[in-house]
């Protein structure tokens, strides 16, 4: 029998540190002083090309990000080093991954009223994950005391709502009365500081979600997953090549293509379209049209993307109430972004009230999910 699933519970971990885009230009233009006067030859003999000043004013305009959150800002703004200072931890102490995906995990337990004993699974599902095993999800199920199971994946923008997903499944099929999904995006230490087309997009945070069987919640903001949307289609143009096997190519493991890059301005073109399709597709498989949508709460990659995505959906600009907007003060926080702006504008839909989670991005993938106030 399928059971009928819900989401209960959502929490919103964010780091006490801020950079300003006023603060991070200001460091990578000196950073770029630096550079071109170090290798003012080679930029004069044109074999290095020269580093242009960045700007807070294109920032803010080609993306609505003010400000962005991390871990530890020491170190991302010193410019002999233009990345944070994250001391190793020893294998017997909490991961920095663990800790922040524990804080957000322990308050989407609090808002779905639930305790460990109620959770039958845990999935970590973000960007990165800082090593490979033992699973950062398993280390979180050990600290909360929860029986079951844990796993990682890795779905880059799309792993919230890839691992809401899976959640969905596990639950439907009766396998897990509840599940803990966790989005630790402590995605910091990929940014290269050093990059003008990139040192202002991401930010870290925490995002966790209870998806539960209909039959045990009790919270006070119910939503019922109405179905759940999937589809990749390959895409080099959101790339990091980070990884184990660097030591094996002999190259630098730091090297600039192995932290995020990509060709923004195709992703642009190409991401808004799908992800439009996809979501309209996804309505109409319950025979709701886009304007029947109370909220939706998109992916948080660049302001501009979300009202062109809502434009072609609603055949007008969506009103910050039906779109909210939380790039400006999170940036993008990879597959966080639709959940911060869920656990931030979730508490005043009515009953019956619909609304579409959706991500998009790298791979290329997109994730929705149709959820419904009860
Ligand atoms: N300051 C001043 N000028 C700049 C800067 C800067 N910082 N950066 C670029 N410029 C210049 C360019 O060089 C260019 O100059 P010119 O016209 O002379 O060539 C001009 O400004 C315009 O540049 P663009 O055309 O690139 O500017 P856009 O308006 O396209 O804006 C964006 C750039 C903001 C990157 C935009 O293209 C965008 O957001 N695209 C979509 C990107 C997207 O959604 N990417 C997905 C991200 S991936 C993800 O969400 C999760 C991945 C996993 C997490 C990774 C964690 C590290």
């Amino acid at each position: 029998m399928t059971k009928k699933v819900v989401i209960s519970g959502v929490g919103l971990w964010t780091p006490e540190h801020v950079i300003t885009n006023e603060e991070l230009v200001a460091s990578y233009n000196a950073y770029a002083d630096k550079f071109n006067a170090e290798n003012a030859a080679q930029i004069n003999a044109g074999t290095v090309a020269a580093k242009p000043h960045s700007s807070a004013e294109f920032i803010e305009k080609a993306s609505g990000i003010k400000q962005r959150y991390i871990y530890r800002k020491e170190g991302a703004l010193d410019v002999e080093r233009m990345r944070p200072v994250i001391p190793e931890r020893q294998d017997e102490e909490l991961s920095h991954q663990g800790e922040i995906a524990l804080e957000a995990a322990k308050k989407a337990l609090a808002a779905a009223n639930k305790s460990p004993e109620d959770i039958d699974a845990v999935i970590v599902s973000c960007a990165y994950t800082q090593r490979a095993y033992p699973a950062i999800a398993i280390e979180v199920q050990n600290q909360l005391g929860i029986k079951g199971f844990g796993f990682d994946m890795l779905v880059a923008c799309s792993a919230a709502t890839f691992g809401m997903h899976r959640a969905w499944e596990m639950v439907a099929s009766g396998n897990a009365r509840a599940v803990l999904v966790i989005n630790p995006e402590l995605v910091s230490p990929q940014v290269n500081y050093t990059d003008r087309d990139s040192h202002f997009i991401f930010g870290d945070v925490a995002t966790a979600t209870v998806v539960e069987s209909e039959d045990t919640a009790n919270s006070d903001h119910v939503f019922s997953v109405l179905s759940t949307k999937a589809v990749t289609s390959f895409s080099n143009n959101i790339r990091s090549n980070f990884g184990y096997i660097s030591r094996a190519h002999d190259v630098d493991p730091y090297g600039e293509d192995k932290l995020f890059h990509q060709a923004g301005r195709k992703v642009f073109k190409e991401v808004c379209p799908m992800a439009a399709d996809h979501i309209e597709a996804h309505l109409a498989s319950h025979s709701f049209t886009p304007a029947d949508v109370r909220r939706w709460w998109l992916h948080q990659a660049n302001i501009n993307m979300n009202l062109l995505i809502a434009k072609r959906l609603l055949g007008r600009d969506a009103t910050a109430d039906e779109a909210p907007i939380v790039l400006d003060r999170y940036a993008n926080t990879a597959s966080a972004g639709s959940v911060i702006a869920f656990a931030l504008h979730h508490q005043d839909l009515q009953s019956g009230d619909v609304g579409v989670l959706c991500s998009f991005g790298a791979g290329y993938s997109i994730g929705s999910l149709v959820i419904q106030k009860q």
